[in-house]
């Protein structure tokens, strides 16, 4: 057990939890830090292009998450322009050893269960000067393809996250009232039934991790001061995937990300994987 009896509960009681214990040492934040950097500024290419993203103003006309028609040529992404990076370990090892290094999975499995799947990461940039707000929202609502609707996230700080540059804000307890569709988020986030939200500031090389029906966001970043956040999603490797005939542009990219390592399977983190489940 590398959880006490108290952040166990912490963790159940509030649906999140700020986990005061390095998870990356100096040297391997180092080279995150600057591997990311390579990928945004296209100095090495082995990561997709579609699954780099700028913020909004930098985009010609794409409002989608992913940029895939209007994709700058490398050259011409400047570092504090990028918003957000995806699916790094199907493409990177030092992202993949990353989302399997026990510090972060041992936590995980007390939390989600001994079999476990990587869904995907997002590098959020948060760029000094230029990032922008992600609003509040649940994991797993934006994950509907996948059931149960069970999701823990490890949210890395690449950079020291704080109130003014856009830390993760989280409302205690709000994952026990399970999925909410989207178009009723203002009216539940109204209700004077739900917790104040808390900001969570954690430093370079710590994590949080949350509930996937913990309700979130984060702030927009106008400091001179990167704040970059490594959000590792993580699923149960029983879940079952539901992939449709007309998927649309988003879920058939997510997919493709997998065809490097062969047929299309989510990424074993620990434990089994069983058949035709994720
Ligand atoms: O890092 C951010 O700005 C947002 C992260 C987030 O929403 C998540 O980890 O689910």
């Amino acid at each position: 057990m590398v959880l006490t009896a108290e952040q166990r509960k912490f963790f159940e009681d509030y649906g999140y939890l700020k986990y005061d214990k390095k998870v990356l040492a100096d040297q391997e934040l180092e080279a995150v830090r600057q591997r990311s950097k390579d990928i945004a500024t296209g100095k090495v290419s082995h990561v997709p292009s579609r699954f780099i993203q700028l913020e909004a103003k930098f985009r010609e006309e794409d409002d989608s998450m992913m940029n895939f028609k209007h994709q700058p040529a490398p050259e011409e992404r400047e570092f504090d322009q990028v918003r957000k990076l995806t699916h790094l370990s199907q493409f990177d090892e030092l992202f993949e050893a990353t989302a399997k290094k026990p510090e972060i999975v041992d936590v995980i499995e007390e939390l989600l269960g001994p079999n476990i799947k990587l869904y995907t990461e997002q590098l959020m940039m948060k760029p000094r000067f230029n990032g922008t707000v992600t609003n509040w929202h649940q994991d797993s609502v934006s994950f509907p393809w996948f059931l149960p609707q069970v999701a823990v996230s490890c949210w890395v700080a690449l950079d020291d996250a704080t109130v003014e540059n856009g830390c993760m804000t989280v409302i205690p307890g709000s994952h026990k009232w399970g999925p909410v569709a989207k178009e009723y988020r203002d009216t539940f986030l109204d209700s004077d039934m739900i917790r104040e939200p808390v900001p969570v500031e954690v430093k370079a090389g710590e994590c949080m991790f949350h509930h996937g029906l913990n309700w979130h966001r984060t702030g927009a970043n106008n400091t001179p001061h990167r704040r970059r956040g490594l959000a590792l999603h993580y699923i149960k490797s029983e879940t079952m995937y539901l992939p449709n005939d007309d998927e649309d542009e988003e879920t058939r990219l997510y997919r493709e990300a997998e065809k490097p390592k062969g047929e299309f399977r989510f990424m074993l983190i620990r434990g089994k994987e069983f058949d035709g489940r994720v």
